[in-house]
This record gives C-alpha cells, sequence and structure tokens, in this order.
C-alpha cells in the first residue's frame, strides 16, 4: 500500500493512506548514501507499507525524494536530521520585533534553501505591531532587500488576519513547509490557516522561562481542499549543511551575481585583490548584513577545520 509520512516520533512512522494514518516502523536500510541521519524516513516521503497479519506495519520503500531539507544535530555527532521531504515551499516565518529575526539567521535559513533547491518565501509576521514610523521604515527596508535579490516577501499578521487570506490562496494544493524561531507566531498563523487544528501557543515569555519546544519532530497537517503544511517545531537554528568553501556564494544570489566580476575565480570575498564584491560591498550595491551572513557561514568552516581530528 502507498502512503505519506505525516509524522515521525522518535520510533513510530504516522502513514497517512487512503484507509486511514497507520503507524509504521521501518523495515530496511534506507540511508542517504555518505549522510549520516537520525531519521531514516522523513515527514513528507512517500512510501510503500506492508501490515503483517499481526497488524504490526512497516515501511518497506521509500519513492526517490524529489527534494528535502536537513538540519544538522547540534552536538558534535556529525549526524544531521532530515527535517522533511518533497516539498513544494518554504515559508519563513519571521519577526523584526517581539523577538527581533536575527539577519544572519534569515539568510542561513535563505542559503541552505538554495542548497537544496527549496523556493523559500519570508513571511514577515506580528506587523500589527509595528506602529512607529521607524518600525515601519525598517519593514519597508527589509522587505525591500529581500525582495531586490528575488525573495517573496509577504507581511502578514496572525493575530488581526492580516495576508492570511493571501497567504492561504498560495498554499493551496501544495506541501508548505513553515519554520522559524520560536515565539514568532508559527503555530498562530498555521491555527489560521487550518481552523480547527489549535496548536498550542505560547507567550513568549514561557518559551523562554519554561525551556519548551523541545521537540524537535515535524508533523505534516492536511489543508482543506487539498495540499499539506508542515510545522517545525522546537527548529531553532536551521541549517547549515556542509557547505564547500569555494561554493557559499552560490547561496546567495546577491553576492553570486556580482562574484562574476572578481579578479580571480576562487576568490573568497575577504582580502582578495579585484574583488568586485568587497567594492559592491563599498558601494552599497550589497548589503552589509548580508555580507556578515556569508562571512558567519565561512567562519564555520574554519572553525569546524580546527575541530576536526587529524
Ligand atoms: N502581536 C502579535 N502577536 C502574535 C502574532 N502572531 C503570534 N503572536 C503571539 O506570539 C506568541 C508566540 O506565538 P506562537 O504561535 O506560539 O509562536 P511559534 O513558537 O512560532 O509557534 C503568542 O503569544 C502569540 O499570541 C501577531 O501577528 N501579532
Ligand atoms: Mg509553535
Ligand atoms: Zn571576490
Amino acid at each position: 500500500m502507498k502512503g505519506l509520512v505525516i509524522k515521525n516520533t522518535g520510533s513510530w512512522y504516522v502513514v497517512h493512506t487512503e484507509e486511514g494514518d497507520i503507524n509504521c516502523k521501518v523495515k530496511g536500510n534506507f540511508r542517504i548514501k555518505g549522510i549520516r541521519t537520525t531519521n531514516p524516513v522523513a515527514v513528507g516521503d512517500r512510501v510503500d507499507i506492508t501490515v503483517n497479519p499481526d497488524g504490526n506495519a512497516f515501511i518497506t520503500a521509500i519513492e526517490p525524494r524529489d527534494n528535502y531539507i536537513i538540519r544538522k544535530a547540534i552536538n558534535l555527532s556529525k549526524e544531521s536530521h532530515i527535517i522533511a521531504a518533497n516539498l513544494d515551499e518554504a515559508f519563513l516565518v519571521v519577526t523584526l520585533a517581539h523577538p527581533v529575526t536575527s539577519t544572519t539567521f534569515i539568510d542561513r535559513f535563505l542559503a541552505t534553501a538554495e542548497a537544496y533547491r527549496v523556493k523559500t518565501t519570508l513571511l514577515i509576521n506580528k506587523i500589527d505591531l509595528l506602529l512607529e514610523e521607524e518600525d515601519k521604515q525598517y519593514l519597508d527596508a527589509v522587505t525591500y532587500l529581500y525582495r531586490s535579490i528575488g525573495y517573496d516577501v509577504m507581511h502578514i499578521s496572525g493575530l488581526t488576519g492580516e495576508g492570511i487570506d493571501r497567504l492561504r490562496e498560495r498554499i493551496a494544493g501544495k506541501i508548505s513547509l513553515f519554520s522559524g524561531n520560536s515565539g514568532v507566531g508559527k503555530s498562530t498563523i498555521i491555527n489560521d490557516l487550518l481552523p480547527g487544528l489549535e496548536l498550542r501557543t505560547a507567550a513568549i515569555s514561557d518559551i523562554h522561562d519554561t525551556g519548551m519546544h523541545t521537540t524537535t519532530f515535524s508533523e505534516m497537517f492536511p489543508v482543506p481542499g487539498g495540499g499539506w503544511i508542515i510545522d517545525t517545531p522546537g527548529i531553532k537554528g536551521f541549517g547549515t549543511i556542509d557547505f564547500e568553501r569555494g561554493e557559499i556564494a552560490h547561496f546567495f544570489p546577491d553576492i553570486f551575481e556580482i562574484s562574476h566580476d572578481c579578479r580571480y575565480n576562487n576568490c573568497t570575498h575577504t582580502h582578495e585583490p579585484g574583488c568586485a564584491v568587497l567594492k559592491a560591498l563599498d558601494d552599497h550595491r550589497i548589503a552589509q548584513s548580508r555580507y556578515n551572513s556569508y562571512l558567519s557561514i565561512l567562519d564555520d568552516l574554519n572553525q569546524d577545520k580546527y575541530r576536526k581530528p587529524y
């Protein structure tokens, strides 16, 4: 029987089939070549399952994935966790206030999504809180920056419902991943989109004070009329995969475009003479925040190098 993996609780997978949702275990070895993952099967996987006469059900095969997104484990075990597979689109929920999402976080997410070829839209939530002229100008600047790079940017409020109808149209019939820091309003937005679901939402103070949101299991919810939403609770950092030093710029479209004019084709855009990126930074044709995010990934690689045991 064919099905769709809609939940992963660690040892069990819930598979959605025409005969209902079935709890399954995994049989067989589905490791991705060259990557050690904590979960061989991921939410969003299209699978074959077999139900034994004793009632135990097993996932026996996974269809090839169109794409997938991986997060490195927080520890140094070099293991990765597949967050979700077969995505049509990712929505990164960010807030400019309460809490502030850092541009580094945004850019690292976008770069990782570029690497996996997952189309990403920025959802700027809690715009009901941006009332001062200064806040509005900052909203405009952030919106302009990411639109000019080529990303879709939507302004929404999970609280007032502003922009939610447009978002509902966008996700119709698609598999959409929602991600973002804790407290930005993911659950609130998903509840707006899927009435009746009633995911737990939390006051920001709760999140900080009680250290909740410790589960990292993704879950898929059906959209009325077709499509699925994938919620990724508790994912703080996102990415980063094992970028190659010379490859990082490929995933920053604004930097990549200009890097064609660098004198050396192995330019890291940090110190090299004739670097078009450094020149563009000087001329404000590349945003300092984007360049800083680029450097932060480069820096990770340097640190990793020192950490490796050879
Ligand atoms: N002012 C305002 N608060 C919001 C909005 N969306 C969510 N919140 C609040 O932000 C807090 C965190 O929301 P939650 O959905 O739990 O965030 P999550 O951790 O990303 O799932 C809750 O107190 C929500 O009521 C919004 O658009 N405007
Ligand atoms: Mg939540
Ligand atoms: Zn350069």
